[in-house]
């Protein structure tokens, strides 16, 4: 079965002490109360990764995460990071391929094929991001981009490595404005991403893997996004710096 994920992107936020105390305040609330199979994960900037392990030592529903990385394993790319140096703070995830990266940091999915490989080298887990913007919905073949980019970015990966992958669906035009899709419009996607993974792993692989809608989710509309049969949680970008909004969304699984 699979697994119901929360996950926070905290973006360019938060210095180090803010983050410090913000993950403190949420493993603090989340390790007695979370139950069954969801996870939530914390996906921070860099400089936190290393003392947010420590926080988390031995929660078991809590992880961390980061939300890039080089391709390269090692090597002159002044001011990158490696996989094996995200691996190496405790994280256990890694988010790849956000809108974000691709508008602002030219990622192609070309590139992002690399990064998913390194990222996996290294034992990290994706949450590897796809999305159409306005003007893509707007001229009506979106779903075709958002197979390509499914296609292009992961396809390449057996069975065995596509496992490891969580697919979180993050319409462009939802990230920063405050729109969101509706549950209906984001459970037509999520129908459609468990469909074409079905096509290319099996049944048993699509209904394993968990994939999340990103996009302005907040605490008035997780509970109406997560009762969709197909979205299986969030990667919640605002909403994640306040303990209590974060909280009241990880809360709609239990
Ligand atoms: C958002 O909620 O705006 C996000 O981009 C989450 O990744």
């Amino acid at each position: 079965m699979r697994k119901n994920i929360v996950a926070g992107n905290w973006k360019m936020n938060m210095d180090y002490e803010q983050g410090l105390s913000l993950f403190s305040e949420i493993v603090n609330m989340v390790k007695d109360e979370v139950r069954g199979e969801q996870e939530v994960v914390v996906c921070s900037p860099y400089i936190h990764l290393p003392a947010l392990a420590k926080l988390s030592a031995g929660v078991t529903n809590v992880s961390i995460g980061s939300q890039n990385c080089h391709q390269a394993a090692s090597g002159a790319y002044t001011g990158e990071i490696s996989a094996s140096q995200v691996k190496s703070t405790g994280a256990t995830y890694i988010i790849l391929g956000h809108s974000e990266r691709r508008a602002y940091f030219g990622e192609t999915d070309e590139l992002l094929a690399a990064k998913v490989d390194a990222a996996l080298g290294q034992q990290l887990k994706p949450i590897f991001c796809i999305g159409e913007t306005k003007e893509e919905r707007e001229a009506g073949d979106f779903f075709n981009l958002l197979k390509g980019q499914l296609n292009k970015g992961l396809f390449h990966l057996n069975e065995e490595q596509f496992r490891n992958v969580v697919i979180a669906y993050e319409p462009v035009w939802a990230i920063g404005t405050g729109l969101t899709a509706s549950p209906e419009q984001a459970q037509e996607v999520h129908a459609f991403i468990r469909k074409t993974l079905a096509e290319q792993y099996g049944e048993a692989v699509a209904n394993d893997t968990t994939i999340l809608y990103g996009g302005s989710a907040n605490p008035s509309n997780a509970e109406s996004l997560f009762s969709q049969p197909d979205i299986d949680g969030g990667l919640i970008g605002g909403a994640s710096l306040k303990s209590r909004d974060f909280l009241q969304i990880i809360n709609v699984f239990n």
